[in-house]
């Protein structure tokens, strides 16, 4: 628990999607001493900025939520850079956390980390227990480093370094980009220019039938906010709703919010990735914490912000 609200919380990535909602998170809790610097400002994948900016700043908790993050477009053009960049930076931060004495840092991973074909729902033991999914291997791969890297510094090194396990995640904040966003985003896009356009139909990639599980973005950020205050060891947990749908469902879901109803054509030129990615989160929910915002709602929030926020209307 940190007591002092003015304690110096340095949140890496703070100018992204989940680092501003953490900062928005803490700063309602009452935490006003945060500091962190966009990815322009700060290479986090060079040693000598990183090393630079502790020796300045000296953090007494950090928050790791810096990352190369795209969709599964992203992933597969640019793996090179997914294993690079989130690794360089994930041991930048670790590291110099632990030379500058980081009191807790929370490193935030993901839920690709578990193999392509882990039984549903995914328990965090399921960990390299399979090949992973090919399409976001490299990504995979640095993240698992990072979640290893903050258990074996709190055996060697005695530090209070955890992670968590986000399932996808969407909402304000997101990158609306055609091609490189997530599915969300991406259909959310998709979906209101079908609308603006009247188009009689939506392309869809995949199937249709792979499965996500979906939280928003500030339900991830309580998490976050609930597990640094109240745990402390070397396990790591999935944070997700506990429930998934289809990416048919989804559209279907999205079309609604939209207001606008079109035939859906299925591109299976595109890939499905992962069939199903849906965490087993009993152990964060026998820990106390619950998401709170439904699919529903999230969407809705999600899409205003488009508007309002993205499209400037
Ligand atoms: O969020 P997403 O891009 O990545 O979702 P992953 C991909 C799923 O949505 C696939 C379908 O089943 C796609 O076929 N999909 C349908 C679309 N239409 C679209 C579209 O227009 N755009 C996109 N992007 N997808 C990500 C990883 O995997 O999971 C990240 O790439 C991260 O690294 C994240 O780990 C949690 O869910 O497949």
């Amino acid at each position: 628990m940190i007591r002092d609200l003015n304690s110096k919380i340095f949140i890496a990535g703070r100018g992204g999607q989940v680092g501003s909602a953490i900062e928005r998170r803490f700063r309602r809790s009452g935490f006003s001493n945060i500091v962190g610097l966009r990815s322009r400002e700060l290479d986090m994948r060079s040693q000598k900025a990183v090393r630079e900016y502790f020796e300045k700043e000296r953090p007494e908790y950090v928050i790791l939520a810096a990352a190369k993050v795209g969709g599964i477009q992203a992933n597969i053009e640019s793996p090179a850079e997914f294993l690079y960049d989130n690794l360089a930076i994930q041991n930048n931060i670790i590291e110099f956390s632990r030379q500058y004495e980081v009191k807790k840092l929370l490193f935030l991973a993901s839920s690709c980390i578990y193999p392509r074909l882990a039984p549903q729902p995914m328990k965090e033991e399921c960990l390299m227990s399979g090949k992973l999914e090919p399409t976001n291997e490299g990504y995979a791969i640095a993240k698992i480093a990072g979640l290893k890297m903050c258990e074996f510094y709190n055996k060697q090194y005695g530090t209070d370094f955890i992670s968590v396990m986000p399932c996808n995640i969407y909402g304000y904040g997101d990158n609306f980009s055609p091609i490189r966003s997530h599915v969300v985003a991406a259909l959310i896009r998709k979906v209101h220019e079908a609308k603006t356009a009247k188009s009689k139909t939506i392309s869809v990639w995949g199937t249709g039938n792979a499965r996500r599980e979906l939280m928003f973005v500030d339900d991830l950020a309580d998490a976050c906010l609930y597990l640094f205050n109240s745990y402390t060891g070397n396990d790591f947990f999935n944070v997700g709703t506990g429930y998934d749908v289809s990416i048919r469902e989804l559209v279907e879901l999205i079309m609604d919010v939209v207001g606008y109803h079109a035939e859906l054509k299925f591109d299976t030129t595109k890939p499905d990735g992962m069939p199903q990615k849906l965490m087993d989160v009993s152990k964060l929910s026998s820990a106390g914490w619950r998401a709170t915002i439904s699919l529903e709602e999230g969407l809705a929030r999600t899409y205003r912000y488009f508007i309002d926020e993205v499209l400037n209307l």
